[in-house]
């Protein structure tokens, strides 16, 4: 099949052809209305027009990046990529992923649940609410499936079979290693002109040639180190949760990759979160209960990382009987401490590229008030200097909850 660009009317017609999807909605007449808010693609909600309850997501990537415009060119194979990740994250933990009806990569899109009565966890926490199941369920996922995918488990050649499914998401890598890592460290015409302009921080942080140091020693692990299948830009808006559940949607930018970087990705988010209850709506309870949130994310990911790893023998790394076992527990904990260590470095670079880059947050560059919104820039870059210039040495948990205590 050709690829072709679908459109609210035909995305009706696309999916008569499609069994899985057909079987779903029976009889039931269709509709069909354009939902979404992010930066690359077309997301269509297909629901019946019978049964409210029944409705699938169909969305599809365009060849172009969609929030710069049809001049930035941009392959749209990345949804291979999201279609392969997802269907791997669901064959490790069904619970944490939408499920997957239909696939295509010829014409870039996919179907899959629709996920009612869910809210974007970015949007969730900038209202204060308290997801109480939260931290286990993503330092589950997390661990589930770096550690599944890593060589702590796989055979060599199935973690080379997996390198080779995933690793040829060259764009999207490419756009995380200039974003992430690069432009918004230096004058870049694609960073926030508004923001830049004018702006002292702005000039001290592309002179800050000790940090820039940090980063690129952090770039350089993004771009080398194939630990483990990554979902590639786990922020709070790659989240859809509620009281019950927490799902992971959006891999597009998934390849195999530092173990520490979702995790730093996440926990740079939830960063953004804090600093803004600090500056905004002021609320030390709820901050209180996000700095709890984070250092219980991160230590369930540590355990549960470990206990997955107790119960694998043998992996490509690993051989029953090569190390003793007091060796080979003093070995694992110090590759969990490396992996948070990382984590907090990449945390740093992710919290501070939402500053003057193109990407940034709603709960930093939404703020309305330009006083508050210096305010909150300047506290995220200082909580990010302090990640950069300490993750090689971090220790524990409760050294990066002193971090965000001590910013302000
Ligand atoms: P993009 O790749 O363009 O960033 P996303 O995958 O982030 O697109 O989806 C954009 C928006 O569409 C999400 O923020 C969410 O509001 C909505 N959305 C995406 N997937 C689902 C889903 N499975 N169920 C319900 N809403 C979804
Ligand atoms: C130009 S793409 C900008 C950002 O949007 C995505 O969600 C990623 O975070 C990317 O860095
Ligand atoms: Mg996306």
């Amino acid at each position: 099949m050709n690829y072709k660009k679908l459109d609210k009317l035909t995305v009706l017609d696309y999916i008569l052809d499609v069994n899985s999807v057909m079987s779903y909605f029976g009889e039931d007449e269709l509709q069909a209305d354009e939902i979404g808010d992010g930066n690359l693609n077309y997301v269509y909600k297909i629901s019946s027009i019978q049964d409210s309850q029944k409705a699938l997501i169909l969305k599809q990537a365009v060849p172009y990046l969609r929030c710069v415009g049809e001049d930035f060119a941009l392959s749209r194979e990345r949804m291979s990529y999201e279609i392969r990740a997802l269907q791997k994250f669901y064959s490790i933990f069904p619970s944490f992923v939408p499920k997957v009806h239909h696939a295509n990569e010829a014409m870039s899109l996919v179907v899959m649940e629709y996920l009612d009565s869910y809210t974007i966890m970015r949007k969730g926490l900038i209202e204060r609410t308290e997801y109480k199941k939260f931290s286990e369920q993503i330092s589950t996922f997390m661990a589930a499936t770096l550690f599944y995918t890593s060589s702590l488990h796989l055979s060599s050649s199935e973690k080379r079979a997996l390198v080779d499914r995933f690793n040829s998401n060259v764009e999207l890598c490419k756009l995380s290693e200039d974003f992430v890592f690069s432009f918004a460290f230096m004058e870049h015409e694609t960073n926030n002109k508004e923001r830049v302009e004018d702006s002292k921080e702005a000039k001290k942080l592309f002179l800050d040639m000790e940090l820039k140091e940090k980063i690129l020693e952090l770039k350089y692990k993004f771009m080398t180190q194939s630990d483990a299948l990554l979902h590639g830009d786990l922020h709070t808006g790659s989240i859809m949760i509620n009281e019950t559940r927490a799902c992971i949607i959006d891999p597009e930018f998934a390849f195999v990759g530092p173990f520490g970087f979702d995790i730093g990705v996440l926990l740079a988010n939830f960063v953004s979160s804090y600093v803004y209850h600090s500056v905004v709506s002021r609320d030390d309870e709820y901050k209180e209960w996000l700095l709890l949130g984070i250092k219980e994310f991160l230590a369930k990911f540590q355990t549960k990382f470990l206990d997955f790893w107790s119960e694998s023998k043998n992996s490509a790394l690993l051989i029953e009987g090569y190390l003793d076992s007091i060796t080979l527990e003093a070995y694992k904990r110090k590759f969990v401490k490396d992996i948070l260590r990382d984590s907090v470095g990449f945390a740093g670079c992710e919290a501070a590229r939402r500053v003057y880059g193109v990407a940034g947050v709603e709960e930093i560059r939404g703020i309305k008030d330009n006083l508050l919104r210096e305010k909150a820039e300047e506290m995220v870059l200082k909580i990010a200097r302090e990640f950069l210039m300490r993750y090689k040495t971090i220790q524990n948990c409760d050294e990066i909850l002193e971090i965000l205590r001590d910013a302000r």
